[in-house]
């Protein structure tokens, strides 16, 4: 064969690679559990406008309103039922795997034992299913994980994690099960470490949960009683930022991740710093304080999240500072006032 041949071949194989490529580059078939979850319905509304509305399978123990039904695809799936999961990526050809499924930090307290299977039994589960079926899967950690002995202003992405909570111990097994996923099996683990994510959607058990309640107590009864001292700051984050740093990551190049574990945040601040923001928008609205067992908790998680890790791998930005975030969330708990009279 002339050299010109062997070029004008090994041109007209690329070409044919090339396109294979790009016609079969169709959009990943998602599945998310825990899907009535504090993230799981928006995080599928985002998902859907960018994979189309059959690609992404929300799914739950939970009858789902006829809102949920009606959004897209919603299936019955138990996290501790592993034939079932099994049956599910296979009937639905699954591609990606976000896992949701846990009790928060304070509601954990409160049923050890269940945490324990949801949160470390459903977390065996779905690391498995996802290295027999070769599953990109993504699994949220939080600032949770870290604990008294920890660094708190700023938290770096590897530092000391020695949590006293069940939900943190939990997710710090989750972080070091899929790393060692990773290293020893080539699974695509992936994982951030979201700091208190604030959405519309009423509070779900979370220790940072109190800057979602005080929205909805607020413009319904003009009143708040916070379960945190006035001076606790912590590290905090609207969901749409939460949702545009999952979606970014998931879909960052494998080769440009340093890490499969990372920190994201926003921002940081206390009740009192919140409470002065929103009495521009509500003038006339009271808060009390009374400290509860929240507050240990508070007290042993990280008051700044160092995310430059995440900035300098994938460009990682958040762009809802605290002014937008109570722009926000007004409008949105007054609509779903409206809508739901909750
Ligand atoms: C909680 O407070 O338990 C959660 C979290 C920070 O992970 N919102």
């Amino acid at each position: 064969m002339t050299l010109l041949r062997k070029a004008c071949c090994a041109f007209a194989i690329n070409a044919r690679r090339y396109s294979s490529n790009v016609q079969n580059k169709k959009p990943p078939k998602i599945l998310i559990t825990g899907g009535l979850g504090q993230l799981g319905v928006e995080c599928a509304k985002h998902l859907r406008g960018k994979y189309g509305r059959e690609n992404v399978i929300l799914s739950d123990i939970i009858k789902p309103t006829n809102e949920v039904f009606n959004d897209g695809p919603y299936i019955f799936a138990d996290i501790l039922d592993f034939k079932g999961l099994q049956k599910i990526v296979v009937d639905h050809r699954v591609d990606w795997l976000i896992h949701f499924s846990a009790l928060l930090s304070a509601i954990g307290e409160q049923n050890v034992p269940l945490a324990v299977r949801v949160n470390i039994e459903g977390m065996h589960n779905v690391i498995e299913l996802a290295k027999q079926y070769g599953l990109r899967i993504f699994v949220p950690s939080t600032i949770g994980a870290f604990g008294p002995d920890s660094p708190r202003n700023p938290t770096p992405n590897i530092t000391i994690q020695r949590p006293r909570t069940i939900y943190g111990v939990s997710k710090v097994h989750a972080e070091l099960l899929g790393e060692y996923y990773y290293h020893k099996f080539g699974l695509d683990f992936r994982c951030l470490r979201f700091p208190g994510v604030i959405s519309s959607d009423p509070p779900g058990g979370g220790t940072t949960d109190y800057a979602i309640a005080i929205f909805h107590d607020v413009l319904r009864k003009g009143h708040y009683e916070c379960y945190l001292k006035p001076d606790t700051r912590l590290p905090m984050m609207h969901v749409k930022d939460a949702l545009r740093a999952l979606s970014e990551f998931l879909e960052a190049p494998s080769n440009t991740l340093n890490r499969r574990v990372y920190n994201v945040t926003s921002m940081s601040f206390t009740p009192e710093e919140l409470t002065d923001k929103m009495i521009k928008h509500i003038p006339d609205f009271t808060i009390t304080y009374k400290p509860d067992s929240r507050q240990d908790i508070a007290d042993s998680w990280p008051q700044v999240f160092d995310d430059s890790e995440a900035r300098r791998d994938w460009n990682w930005k958040p762009t809802v500072n605290l002014d937008d975030l109570v722009s926000l969330m007004i409008k949105e708990v007054k609509e779903k006032i409206v809508a739901n009279g909750f």
